[in-house]
């Protein structure tokens, strides 16, 4: 074998041993985990007046803190957004999170994509939302895959349980990753 031929082989075992492959470059966003309280998200006003989403020790994944959103039937749902981030149309992303259920809980991770001017780009369903588990399940890393739709210039996700139904679930560790 060349010597050449020896090192892409050697490049292909240390690339498997890395979760994140190396062309992937990690997003730095304030707060992922929640260990910094809400700094760096933001509820809506329902959200404020009814305290749905709040940050708990009792809601950690990894760390001290995660976030857990309570609320009862009839209501109005969950809505805690995070800050914003730059995107290159057509570049692909990937998102990741831990969350669980403790009840049935329709609760999900809905992504927003905006142009220049901020206003709000249409993508489908199937690409812009993640709904987690909604009877009561285990710690599962949830991962969203998706391409800046053409006309992005940023996008920001919310944690969102559905109105009018009750809901108690927790989440942590969110991470987001260019390719
Ligand atoms: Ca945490």
């Amino acid at each position: 074998m060349k010597s050449s031929q020896k090192s892409i082989v050697a490049g292909m075992i240390l690339a498997g041993v890395f979760s994140i492959p190396a062309w992937a470059e990690e997003l730095t966003f304030v707060n992922p985990g929640f260990e910094q309280g809400a700094e760096g998200w933001r509820a809506s006003k329902e959200d404020t007046a009814n305290n749905l989403s709040s940050v708990q020790a009792d809601a950690a994944h990894s760390g001290q803190f995660g976030l857990r959103v309570e609320q009862g039937d009839g209501g109005p749902g969950s809505w805690l957004e995070s800050s914003k981030f730059e995107m290159q149309p057509g570049k692909s992303y990937k998102l990741t999170f831990w969350a669980r259920s403790l009840n049935q809980s329709g609760a999900g991770v809905w992504l927003m994509f905006k142009d220049a001017e901020g206003k709000k780009i249409d993508v489908p369903a199937e690409m812009s939302a993640k709904q987690v588990t909604q009877s009561a399940s285990a710690w599962t890393e949830y991962t969203m895959d998706f391409t800046a739709p053409q006309g992005a210039e940023s996008v920001s996700f919310a944690i969102h349980c559905y109105s009018q139904r009750p809901c108690l679930a927790d989440f942590d560790d969110f991470s987001l990753t260019a390719n």
